[in-house]
């Protein structure tokens, strides 16, 4: 008996041994020429010469491994979405909050021990590069999946630009452009392209793993012809959840399990609505109607489509994990409240309770890690990091009041968090109990959560992974406007916890960022030097009132360029347009 016990754990053990690989990825990132709505041809960022850049594909237990090399005349580094890299902050990936980023040609690696199965994406976190290109899939079996299915499919939902992010990005911070209008993309891709494909049979069970990859837009998704059942959200599996439609928003993710027809004579379109609400103008040209195929055969005719505008109304707060989390009251409310407005500098930027993010001179990380018993204080980090530290194993919970017109996609590194309330307005924890939905019981869990406008939703998580982990806005715009702050968890943990490899040190010596001590690179409380950001105009202006206080200010130095910018103020040629022609006349 006790010997077969044994044999028994010894063969679990073999079996664990040889699933656990080390899985190595070589990523030579270079541009590359590419037209994937077959409108227009552009440089993109690609891998290995080839756009769209291939899948990552691992299981759990292994180790990722991603040798990459830069060859784009730009520093880069690559952020794993979703993913917690326990111990691992250093290979986390936004630069200036956990790297140094990567110079032109030089090499960086990045090891991620996989302790997660689900559904990721690896994208860019350095100057937007992922709205040029740098983004794919990263699928992560499980070595038993709760659920059974026959095949899956990747379905990569993208909006695309036909201007490159750089560009745009001038353009939509500047003080040309003070109602905030984002950049329209030019069109809604599936895989990276306009005619996806795939193949059904009859009778099988498929996965679908809906990820978001886009800067802006948001999708409604469903299939005609076929129901859906909900088994995962951002890598948590979630008890089946029958849904005609669902919303997904930028870097969110969803894995349905369908069921195939039991025929083959008709084939059936995937739909990915683009949500008209998230754009400030829609171009007549756009189509906001993205579609793909489903084809169980060549030959057969398309089944008549359910094209719709109505969308079942949707909470992903009562989906329900499949494994629970413990319910724990908070020790700590953080309220943050999310605000675009015309700030001191005349840009339209956005702010988190008054301050708008903007880097460090010294990576986060790195504060965190030199600047010994001080790295408890949130003063060493700089203001316009916005740091927020946390103690070791406290349950935090973050009030995101949205106070914007847009709706905006939230995303903690290093953690999913619960979905505990959803109620419209603003809440303040001095208000009284928390209104409207509320359930801390096995609610669902994520690592980005939506927040439509003029609504709040309270979100909890436990500080069990010492590290620096960036809260932000997820369209692209909006973190590039400054909607970010800066969990600072653990920090008396992390010198003994996180190593730095070397090689970070050498890529921040190759740029000349400094790589110790506070946000200005200064010993100590002396932030002399540290970047400061631009900070909210004076109280008794309204929202309305700057933007019509900035024409003023522009007109008086533009005359007639102003006359255009009034009939056309949401489109950003129009503005670039204006910048250019002040440009000629001064
Ligand atoms: C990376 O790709 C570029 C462009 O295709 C090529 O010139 C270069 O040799 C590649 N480098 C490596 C190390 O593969
Ligand atoms: C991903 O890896 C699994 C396990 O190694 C393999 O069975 C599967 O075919 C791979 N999928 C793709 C798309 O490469
Ligand atoms: C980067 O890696 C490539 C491929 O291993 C190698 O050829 C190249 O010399 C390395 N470059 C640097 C700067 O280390
Ligand atoms: C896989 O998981 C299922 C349900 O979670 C369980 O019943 C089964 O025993 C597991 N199989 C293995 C080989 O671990
Ligand atoms: C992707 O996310 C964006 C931004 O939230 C959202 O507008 C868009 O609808 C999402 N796409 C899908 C297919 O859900
Ligand atoms: C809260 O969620 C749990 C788990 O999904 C569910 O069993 C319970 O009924 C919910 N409670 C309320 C009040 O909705
Ligand atoms: C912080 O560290 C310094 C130098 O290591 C030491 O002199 C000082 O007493 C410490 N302060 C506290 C409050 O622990
Ligand atoms: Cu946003």
């Amino acid at each position: 008996m006790l010997a077969s016990i044994k044999s028994l754990a010894l063969l679990a053990l073999a079996a664990t041994a040889a699933q656990a690989a080390i899985v190595t990825y070589d990523w030579n990132i270079t541009y590359v020429n590419a037209n994937p709505d077959g409108l227009h041809e552009r440089r993109v960022i690609g891998v290995n010469g080839q756009f769209p850049i291939p899948a990552i594909n691992v299981t759990l237990g292994d180790t990722l491994v991603i040798n990459v090399i830069n060859q784009i005349d730009q520093p880069t580094s690559l952020h794993s979405h979703g993913l917690f890299q326990t111990g691992n902050a250093q290979f986390d990936g936004p630069s200036m909050v956990t790297q140094c980023p990567i110079p032109p040609g030089a090499n960086f690696t990045y090891t991620i021990p996989i302790e997660q199965h689900g559904t990721y994406w690896i994208h860019g976190h350095t100057r937007g590069q992922y709205v040029d290109g740098l983004r794919g899939p990263l699928i992560i079996h499980n070595t038993n999946e709760t659920y059974k299915y026959d095949e899956e499919y990747t379905i990569a939902l993208a909006d695309w630009y036909h201007t490159e992010h750089e560009i745009m990005l001038e353009q939509y911070l500047s003080i040309f452009n003070p109602s905030g209008a984002e950049p329209v993309p030019e069109s809604g891709l599936i895989n990276q392209k306009t005619d996806a494909k795939f193949n059904f049979v009859p009778g099988k069970t498929y996965r679908l793993r809906i990820i978001n990859m886009s800067a802006l837009a948001m999708f409604h998704f469903y299939i005609d012809g076929h129901e859906m059942e909900i088994i995962e959200i951002d890598g948590i599996d979630i008890e089946r959840t029958k849904v005609t439609s669902f919303p997904v928003t930028a870097a969110q993710r969803y894995s349905v399990l369908v069921k195939a027809r039991d025929d083959a004579t008709q084939n059936f379109i995937l739909h990915a609505d683009m949500e008209p609400d998230m754009f400030d103008v829609i171009p007549p040209e756009l189509e906001l109607k993205v579609t793909g195929t489903i084809v169980y055969s060549e030959t057969a005719p398309l089944a008549p489509s359910g094209v719709t505008d109505e969308y079942d109304p949707f909470n992903d707060a009562t989906l329900v994990p499949v494994i629970p989390e413990a319910t724990q009251l908070p020790d700590q409310v953080i309220p943050l409240n999310a605000v675009f407005s015309v700030l001191n500098d005349y840009s339209n930027k956005a702010t988190f309770n008054d301050i708008t993010y903007v880097m460090p001179k010294v990576p986060t990380l790195y504060t965190a890690l030199t600047t010994g018993n001080l790295s408890s204080n949130p003063e060493v980090y700089g203001k316009y990091t916005h740091p927020l530290v946390i103690k070791h194993n406290e349950w935090v919970e973050i009030i995101i009041n949205n106070d914007d017109p847009g709706n905006h996609p939230f995303h903690l590194h290093g953690h999913v968090f619960q979905i505990v309330g959803r109620s419209t307005g603003k809440y303040n924890p001095a208000d009284g109990p928390y209104p409207g939905y509320y359930n801390s019981t096995n609610p669902a869990r994520r690592d980005t959560v939506l927040v439509p406008s003029e609504e709040n939703v309270a979100i909890r998580f436990h500080a069990n992974n010492p590290g620096v982990w960036l809260f932000h806005c997820h369209i692209e715009w909006h973190l590039q406007a400054g909607l970010a702050t800066t969990f600072i968890e653990a920090p008396e943990l992390m010198p003994s916890i996180l190593k730095i490899d070397p090689s970070h040190i050498e890529h921040c010596k190759a740029l000349g960022i400094p790589y110790s001590g506070n946000a200005a690179g200064n010993e100590g409380l002396n932030l002399d030097g540290a970047n400061v950001g631009p900070d909210p105009l004076p109280g008794t202006f309204t929202a309305k009132g700057i933007v019509a206080l900035v024409f003023t200010i522009i007109s008086a130095f533009l005359g007639l360029a102003t006359v255009i910018w009034y009939a056309r103020e949401d489109d950003a040629h129009i503005s670039a347009q204006v910048a250019k022609n002040t440009e000629e006349e001064h």
